[in-house]
């Protein structure tokens, strides 16, 4: 375990780095905004039929969900195109992000971004469409602050809570990759989620 100023223990495999990206904000929501100008955001509907409430587009490769299930594809579904190329600073982040969290030579190969608006949320899931276990992924929070959920490898496990705000950067890897995690409903403001993946 790792404590925290406060002495809470974050479980291991999950590293916060608070304000990693402070400095690169402003640069990373002009990224969106250039991302989100070809791929527009949209809200992807689950296998189960359900609209997610988080608003989704991506760089790189990207992650999808329609009726037929979850994948990553090169090309945007919507528009038939290639998404947009994964941006060097994101590439830059990651890998400083992951290196600083004890996972050198970690290199995203694609980018979700996801855009919470009052009430958007996201509920407990795993993420296991990616080919690398071995890669961590690295989630860079933007915006409105939000409550992260990470529980452990089965949904019944308990959860324990982390505020992310604008400029924090959490790594989830090795024993923590597989760990169940979500998203609180976000109460006020506009939140966006950056997860710099290894998709292949
Ligand atoms: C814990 N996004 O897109 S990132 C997702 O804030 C997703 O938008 C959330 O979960 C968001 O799949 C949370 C935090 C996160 C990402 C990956 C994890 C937590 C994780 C992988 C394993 C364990
Ligand atoms: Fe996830």
């Amino acid at each position: 375990m790792q404590a925290d100023l406060f002495g809470v223990a974050y479980p291991p495999g999950l590293a916060a780095l608070r304000g990693f990206a402070l400095a690169e904000a402003e640069a990373l929501l002009a990224v969106i905004g250039q991302v989100s100008a070809v791929a527009p955001f949209r809200n992807m509907v689950t296998p189960g039929g359900h609209a997610m409430s988080a608003a989704m587009t991506n760089a790189g490769l990207g992650w999808v969900t329609d009726r037929k299930g979850y994948r990553y594809t090169a090309e945007d579904p919507e528009s038939g195109a290639r998404w947009p190329d994964l941006p060097e600073v994101l590439v830059g982040l990651g890998a400083r992000a992951g290196a600083a969290a004890g996972f050198a030579g970690f290199t995203p190969d694609g980018c979700l971004i996801n855009r919470y608006d009052v009430g958007a949320k996201m509920g407990l899931h795993q993420d296991i469409n990616e080919g690398d276990m071995s890669a961590p992924i690295v989630s860079v929070s933007l915006g409105a602050p939000a409550v992260f959920l990470f529980g452990g490898l089965k949904r019944s496990d308990p959860v324990m809570k982390i505020v992310v705000e604008h400029g924090d950067v959490v790594v989830w890897g090795g024993p923590a990759r597989l760990a169940y995690h979500g998203v609180m409903p976000v109460k006020a403001g506009v939140r966006y989620n950056l997860t710099l993946r290894k998709a292949l």
